[in-house]
């Protein structure tokens, strides 16, 4: 069996077990999807064949439109209204753009985007995306596994946490600028090293085949699909191995109303509203569906909060 994963190449004391178990699970159960990568380097190797389950290509429902996609986005360095970032998130510039990895790393470095991303094969993953406000949208994006970006940088054994924080620049992002801003800056979001390393977290570059657009979080951000929206960071420019819990923005905002956990979750509601279920953008005002727990990735993801309270890690 030629099939191998990125984490493999760290060493085991570095990975929780539950993560190495849903890891071989994983494997096993990968068949199609995986590219051909006998040519490729062997840091490239290890994310082409990290598993893509073929049913990671599609999620079986409609597509959001590119232009829902696109144009009602959450990203508050633009403003706080959904169409704030289509209209000023085009002047951002993101070339060239540099990713500070710090803390717990053996590859620490100030490294240009290209350089973090040589090697790496860009896959196509189809998620659903569900935000906490009660909406969901279905996108296609390409992106490379986090596993094998961090393994590029070689966490070290006591690195237990990933840290992520968007860009700072008040010129080109308005809500840098005010006096009342709706979070503190840098926007922040931290995962726990076997979230980072779960095959379905990706680190994204573009959408709907092309490559991401600004109000998206571009040059690249973070794709949680199993956790609200909110942890999905954008335009990341830094990336920091912790052996502690990172703090993250809306957690600090409101802890009582966000936590670090932040798993899509039906049966425990937002203080002020139920999650029992969403509204699909695209499919009208009025038409509601249910929310599945885990955002419907309970098999790929379940495992890793086995024994743990949601409903207290919230
Ligand atoms: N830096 C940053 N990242 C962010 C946000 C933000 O305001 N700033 N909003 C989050 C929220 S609440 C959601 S729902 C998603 C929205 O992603 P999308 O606009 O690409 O659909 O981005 C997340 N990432
Ligand atoms: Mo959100």
């Amino acid at each position: 069996m030629l099939i191998r994963d990125s984490r493999l190449d760290i060493p085991s004391s570095e990975i929780t077990p539950k993560g190495i178990y849903l890891n071989r699970r994983a494997l096993m159960t990968a068949g199609a999807g995986l590219i051909a990568a006998a040519a490729l380097p062997r840091s490239a190797r290890a994310a082409a064949l990290n598993p893509v389950p073929s049913d990671l290509t599609t999620t079986g429902e409609a597509l959001t439109s590119k232009e829902d996609v696109t144009s009602y986005n959450n990203f508050y360095e633009f403003g706080t209204g959904k169409s704030d970032p289509a209209r000023h998130a085009g002047s951002l510039t993101t070339a060239p753009w540099t990713v500070k990895v710090d803390g717990l790393a053996g590859k620490p470095g100030d490294y240009a985007l290209d350089e973090l991303m040589r090697g790496l094969a860009v896959e196509e993953r189809v998620y659903r995306m569900r935000c906490v406000e009660g909406w969901s949208m279905v996108i296609p994006w390409a992106g490379v596994p986090l596993a094998a970006l961090l393994a590029k940088v070689e966490p070290q054994p006591s690195a237990k946490y990933v840290a992520f924080e968007t860009l700072v620049r008040p010129s080109e992002m308005p809500e840098q600028d005010t006096s009342w801003p709706p979070l503190p800056w840098p926007y922040v979001e931290g995962l726990r090293m076997d979230e980072a390393t779960n095959p379905l977290t990706l680190m994204a570059v573009g959408l709907y085949g092309e490559t991401l657009p600004n109000q998206n979080g571009a040059p690249l951000r973070l794709v949680v699909p199993w956790k609200y929206g909110f942890k999905s960071i954008k335009s990341i420019v830094r990336i920091t191995l912790t052996e502690t819990q990172p703090p993250t923005s809306w957690n600090q905002q409101a802890p009582s109303e966000y936590g670090f956990y932040a798993n899509v979750n039906p049966s425990v509601d937002h203080p002020r509203w139920s999650q029992a279920s969403e509204r699909r953008i695209g499919e009208g005002l009025t038409s509601r569906r249910d929310t599945l727990m885990f955002n419907g990735y309970g098999d790929f993801v379940a495992s890793m909060y086995a024994g743990m309270d949601l409903a207290q890690n919230y």
